[in-house]
C-alpha cells in the first residue's frame, strides 16, 4: 500500500499534536507514539498515512526545512484564538514554496487549519480571513476543535485526496514525457530511413 507522508506545522501551542492524536487515537491529549502512522479509508480506498507531527518553536527552523523536504503534503495550523499564529501560516507556506519549487513540485497538497473552534468567545481570527487564505492558495481550509473532534477526520482525508491526485498528476506527467520521447526517438528514425541512394 502507497504510504503518504504529511506533516504537521504551524505556532507553538496552536493543537498540532493535539490534533494529530486525537485523529490516531480518537482521544484528547493522551500520550502517543510521535511516529504516527495510521490506515483508513478515503473514498472507499485504503491509505497510510504517516503524521509528522512538528514542534512549532523558531530556534527549530533549520529543522523544519528539513520536515518540509521529506514530506509530501502539509497541514498548516494556527489558533483561532491568537492572530499571531495565522500570520505564521503565511511564513510556513512561503517556506515549503521556496524548497518544494527550487525541487521541482508544482502542485502542493496544502490544508489549512484553523483549531481551538470551541473556544467561541476568544475568536481572533475570521472564518472570511482562512477562507480567503485557501481560495488565493487553492487549497482548502477547515475550522477544527481536537477538544470535541470537530472535522479533524475531513482535514486528514482532504489531504490524502490532495496527495493521491497529486501522484496521478505526475504519473500522467511521466507518461506524457515517456510518450514524447518515444514519439521523437521513431520519428528520427524514420527520417533517417528516408535517405536518397545516388547510383
Ligand atoms: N479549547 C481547546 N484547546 C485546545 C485544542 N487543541 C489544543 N488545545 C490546547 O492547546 C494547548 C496546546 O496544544 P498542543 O496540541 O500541545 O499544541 P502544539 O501545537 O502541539 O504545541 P507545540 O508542540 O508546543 O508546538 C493544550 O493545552 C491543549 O489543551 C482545541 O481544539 N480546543
Ligand atoms: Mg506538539
Amino acid at each position: 500500500m502507497r504510504v503518504f507522508q504529511c506533516a504537521v506545522m504551524g505556532s507553538g501551542g496552536v493543537g498540532k499534536s493535539a490534533i494529530t492524536v486525537r485523529f490516531i487515537n480518537g482521544s484528547y491529549l493522551e500520550w502517543y507514539d510521535p511516529t504516527n502512522r495510521k490506515q483508513f479509508n478515503v473514498d472507499n480506498q485504503p491509505c497510510l498515512l504517516e503524521i509528522l507531527d512538528t514542534a512549532g518553536i523558531d530556534q527549530y527552523l533549520t529543522l523544519n526545512d528539513m520536515f518540509i523536504r521529506e514530506s509530501e503534503g502539509f497541514i498548516l495550523v494556527f489558533s483561532l484564538c491568537q492572530r499571531d499564529s495565522f500570520e505564521e501560516v503565511l511564513r510556513t507556506y512561503d517556506a515549503i514554496q521556496r524548497i518544494k519549487l527550487s525541487e521541482g513540485g508544482r502542485i502542493i497538497p496544502i490544508v489549512i487549519v484553523g483549531n481551538k473552534s470551541d473556544l467561541i468567545d476568544e475568536r481572533e481570527v475570521d472564518t472570511t480571513e482562512g477562507e480567503k487564505l485557501s481560495l488565493n492558495w487553492n487549497c482548502s481550509y477547515y475550522e477544527t476543535s481536537a477538544r470535541t473532534s470537530i472535522n479533524i477526520n475531513s482535514v486528514f482525508e482532504d489531504i490524502v485526496r490532495q496527495l493521491r491526485k497529486n501522484e496521478l498528476s505526475k504519473r500522467q506527467e511521466k507518461n506524457k514525457d515517456y510518450l514524447n520521447n518515444n514519439y521523437n526517438i521513431s520519428r528520427r528514425k524514420r527520417i533517417k530511413t528516408k535517405k536518397c541512394v545516388i547510383l
